[in-house]
């Protein structure tokens, strides 16, 4: 085994009927870390507890001599320093990220990779440049098609060596609605090293994967890019030799504050009998959230939940919540959340080979104790 890596250009391995996660794919679950769901509770995730993804390692960067290039189908190439970017008007959008791998170790069969259950999100405040301001200034050639970008960290991935990229199409990167921002600031403080410092890409209500981190390069091509993360990676397929439609926008979600308090091992909650607050967040890439449902017998029936906050922040996740009387016995609990397209969460898998936009409801198992049991 001693020089092999892993084979060429296939999508993800799938894990067989009995086989338990690996530790490989433990590995990766150590350093990719999820957002822990009690940290829902908070608007904006705290440091530290957004969830973290990166396919290689994190580059050691310093801002102090960062330069950010801007060329190919342009009139005039740019080399942006951090002082530079900062220089041009300055917006900051609350945006719910999430990875498009969400859910994947959830799924039978397993695709082998990062092996999220459900907790692969987080919310922050991330301030920067317009990247459309920063297109204008070099000015787009006609015929330009795709907007690829590239990130400092480098691996091999299946075979293939590379340079972490990813491309937008020119329509969504010149948009403005979403603001594409390159991004300097997350909640109000330097980018984190795991967060792409210096500069990153964030694409509101797009998945994980197009947020490009430790961003270094900008190159506007006349050509659709046809790199491993968008021709390989990202695509959702059925078969291993499908050309596959391209993971885009989030999906919609609801996923519950964990109710009561956890055991240890199982993770299965614990609560008393009587009222229980049920409460969460639900987020979608597509179109605003307008409703959010909540089952409490294992997805047979289905109650609104109420809908908090404004719709004044369109990118960020929106809380919910709705009471519940909890009898002694086990219970599932689930929530379902609805955007204004009328996509919604299935109740069946959603399988693909990658395990991408795996959005099928979460489900939480409860115990409520019976007091006349002497707990
Ligand atoms: N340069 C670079 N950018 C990257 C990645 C990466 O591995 N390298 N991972 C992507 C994926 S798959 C996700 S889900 C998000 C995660 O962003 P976060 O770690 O800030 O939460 O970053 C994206 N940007
Ligand atoms: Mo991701």
């Amino acid at each position: 085994m001693g020089h092999r890596l892993d084979d060429v250009s296939g999508p993800a391995r799938l894990a067989g009927p009995e086989e338990g996660v690996s530790q490989e794919e433990l590995a990766l679950a150590a350093r990719n870390h999820g957002m822990p769901l009690e940290a829902l509770r908070y608007d904006v995730t705290p440091p530290g507890l957004h969830y973290v993804l990166t396919h290689y390692d994190i580059p050691y960067t310093a801002s102090s001599s960062w330069q950010l290039t801007l060329g190919g189908r342009v009139r005039r190439s740019l080399l942006l320093a951090i002082a530079d970017l900062k220089a041009y008007p300055a917006v900051t959008q609350r945006v719910t990220l999430e990875c498009a791998g969400n859910g994947r170790a959830l799924l039978t069969p397993r695709p082998v990779s990062q092996p999220w259950l459900v907790e692969a999100v987080g919310t922050a405040e991330w301030t920067g440049v317009p990247l459309r301001m920063l297109l204008a200034e070099a000015g787009v050639e006609p015929g330009a098609v795709d907007v690829v970008f590239t990130g400092a960290d480098h691996g091999v991935e299946r075979g293939v060596e590379q340079d972490y990229q990813r491309a937008l199409p020119l329509d969504v990167a010149m948009g403005g609605e979403p603001e594409v921002l390159v991004a300097y600031g997350m909640n109000g403080a330097p980018l984190p090293p795991q967060h792409g410092h210096p500069v990153r890409l964030v694409v509101p209500g797009w998945y994980g994967m197009a947020h490009v981190k430790w961003l270094c390069d900008i190159t506007v091509s006349d050509t659709p890019f046809t790199g491993f993360q968008q021709a390989v990676a990202y695509r959702l397929r059925q078969g291993a030799g499908d050309e596959g439609e391209p993971v885009t926008r989030i999906a919609p979600r609801a996923l519950l504050i964990p109710p009561g308090f956890p055991d240890f091992m199982s993770r299965t909650r614990v609560v008393r009998p009587g009222t229980v607050a049920l409460e969460g967040r639900a987020w979608s890439g597509h179109a605003p959230v307008t409703g959010v449902e909540v089952s409490w017998d294992a997805g047979r029936s289905w109650s609104a939940a109420h809908l908090d906050g404004g719709s004044g922040l369109r990118w960020a996740w929106r809380p919910w919540h709705l009471d519940w009387t909890a009898t002694p016995g086990h219970h599932v609990l689930s929530a379902r959340a609805t955007d204004a397209e009328g996509h919604t969460q299935p109740l069946e898998q959603p399988w693909n080979r990658g395990g991408f936009v795996n959005n099928l409801v979460q489900r939480v198992p409860v115990l409520c104790l019976d007091p006349d049991d002497g707990t």
